[in-house]
């Protein structure tokens, strides 16, 4: 008899994704979640998180290119990067594709999840070496409320969703805490959650943003492990509107996007009438 593995994320105790594993790479507990690497056949190699699938070898190009180059591409300066989360590394090596940016601080929780995926996921954190990088193993929230006012040119929120060491990142307090911190004119951009499968969460997210933020426009587009749904993404500035995008920005990264480019940073923004109806 042979026994076919699994690994599923439950959503709502009412909708399940299981992915077929082929060998468990990493399984340890830190003091704040459980951390886990699997080896898989159709994904490659998949990191969960207390059972919420984060990103695999397929399909987190997707993620860490929408996270990151909608505001890499259009802020008025990008020398200054902060990331909270983000301890797989994907987002920082998007962030770092931009010769522009000098420096940007990677701000893990966890030195567990940049231990594993230092280890096991090395396709996806492919700039842990590089001299820009400076990674620190804190809070987050203690983070942005500690920094300087005005001395980040764009934040970006790579987190899980809003429960467990992740609840924190969206409260009315943090972003407040952002907005501080970002120089005049500056970019948060933010992973908020599958307007399908969370609707309340991604509306409350993009309410309380709009506390703090003049510029709230949350971006969309599919993220096939992540339930298959929709999922979002939201931009946030102190202006009226979003910045234009930058061509001479994107002409840096184009060979090596597989997702963005300059049609899919309009595309991105439109909106379904189910989740216009959702934010009215
Ligand atoms: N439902 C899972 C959402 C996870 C978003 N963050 C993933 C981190 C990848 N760097």
């Amino acid at each position: 008899m042979t026994f076919d593995a699994w690994a599923s994320e439950t959503f709502d105790d009412s909708f399940r994704i299981s992915v077929k594993v082929r060998q468990t790479l990493f399984a340890e507990s830190s003091p704040y979640q459980k951390v886990e690497v699997f080896d898989t056949e159709r994904w490659g190699r998949v990191l969960m998180i207390d059972g919420l699938f984060m990103t695999s070898e397929r399909d987190e190009f997707v993620y860490h290119e929408l996270l990151t180059h909608p505001a890499l591409c259009s802020a008025p300066a990008i020398s200054r990067v902060v990331i909270i989360g983000g301890g797989d590394g994907g987002c920082a090596r998007e962030v770092l594709r931009h010769p522009e940016v000098q420096s940007v601080s990677l701000v893990e929780i966890d030195r567990l999840v940049v231990e594993a995926s230092q280890k096991f996921l090395p396709s996806i954190g492919t700039a842990w070496d590089d001299p820009r990088l400076e990674v620190r193993i804190e809070d987050g929230v203690e983070y942005i409320a500690n920094l300087p006012p005005a001395s980040t040119d764009v934040i970006l929120l790579d987190s899980s969703d809003p429960v467990g060491p992740a609840e924190g990142l969206f409260n009315a307090t943090f972003f407040a805490a952002c907005r501080r911190a970002l120089k005049p004119g500056g970019v948060l951009a933010l992973q908020s959650g599958s307007p399908f499968l969370m609707p309340k969460t991604f509306r409350d997210t993009q309410r309380v943003i709009a506390e703090s933020f003049g510029c709230v426009e949350p971006y969309f587009a599919n993220v096939p492990l992540y339930g298959s749904a929709i999922w979002s993404w939201t931009y946030a500035s102190d202006q009226a509107t979003r910045y234009p995008k930058i061509a001479q920005r994107w002409g840096s990264i184009a060979e090596t996007c597989k997702y963005y480019n300059l049609d899919i940073h309009d595309a991105v923004f439109a909106a379904p009438t189910y989740v216009r109806r959702l934010l009215r």
